[in-house]
């Protein structure tokens, strides 16, 4: 077979273009691959959602890669076994309800269920914005404004593009960019105790993990927070390398929004 450069790039273009246009107006979109978002977006797609997740750096995964200070394994407990088999996770039982699993295989996985149940997810593209509208007289999140994460790092003058989504989820983790986005430009409260993002407090494993799973869900209308995000934005304790929290809380808003849309 003679290699036809054109056809090569031609393929590319066309595939790339046809992912996206199918992804411009979505029924969920996730913002910021972390394990949370990849795992809210593999049971949305197995629940018939149709969703996209868009996250600003090369490589999905997030903080999951590196395991505990770079030892790359990370732990979950008991309670989240069942996510971690429905996701083809293996893991190794350390002592009474506490479980490791290779982080590098973790993340690889998880990236690949989220992609392969049928989620896309968008890499190198960064979440600058949300489309706030009046929705019979109430405002609503609808959407995102979406820009090559280099345009933003370079400091370009490049205007961004849109989508439609009937809800987002934040997923950006210890950032909370998209909660951060309400505030900052809307002058708008979440449905937080202060009205803004509270911001994380200092780390406890059994408390965070708790706290992360009870505040997954709506924090503005239209808008969903997940893992750290959820944390992040009610001020709760943070966890560390110990990822069943993320696994239930993603699960917990896929199953919540799924519900909702059925409506
Ligand atoms: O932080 P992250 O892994 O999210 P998570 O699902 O998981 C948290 C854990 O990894 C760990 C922890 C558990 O013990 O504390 O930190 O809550 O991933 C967040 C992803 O969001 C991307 C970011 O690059 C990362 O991959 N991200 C952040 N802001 C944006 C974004 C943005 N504005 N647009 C697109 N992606």
């Amino acid at each position: 077979m003679n290699l036809d450069d054109l056809l090569i790039s031609k393929s590319i273009i066309e595939a790339f273009h046809e992912k996206l246009l199918a992804h411009l107006k979505v029924d969920v979109a996730l913002v910021g691959a972390g394990p949370s978002n990849m795992i809210a977006g593999f049971y949305l797609a197995r629940a018939g959602v149709h969703a996209a997740l868009f996250e600003s750096k090369l490589a999905p995964g997030g903080g999951m890669w590196g395991g505990g200070m770079m030892f790359n394994e990370v732990v979950i407990q008991n309670d989240a076994l069942e996510v971690a088999q429905d996701m083809g996770l293996r893991y190794v039982e350390r002592t009474d309800g506490y479980y490791t699993i290779d982080s590098v295989e973790a993340t690889s996985t998880i990236i690949s269920q989220c992609v392969r149940s049928g989620t896309p997810i968008f890499n190198l593209i960064r979440v600058t914005d949300v489309l706030f509208r009046e929705i019979d007289g109430a405002p609503k999140v609808s959407g995102l404004v979406l820009n090559w994460s280099p345009v933003e790092k370079l400091d370009l003058a490049v205007d961004p593009l849109s989508i439609q989504a009937e809800a987002v989820v934040d997923g950006t983790g210890h950032p909370a960019d998209i909660c951060r986005v309400i505030t900052r430009k809307m002058d708008a409260r979440l449905n937080t105790r202060t009205g803004d993002v509270i911001g994380e407090m200092s780390l406890w494993a059994d408390r965070g993990e708790q706290f992360t799973v009870a505040n997954t869900g709506e924090v503005f209308p239209g808008l969903y927070v997940t893992g750290m995000a959820a944390n992040n934005a009610f001020g709760g304790p943070r966890m560390g390398p110990i990822f069943g929290g993320m696994m239930l809380s993603g699960k917990k808003v896929a199953d919540m929004l799924a519900a909702k849309l059925k409506e």
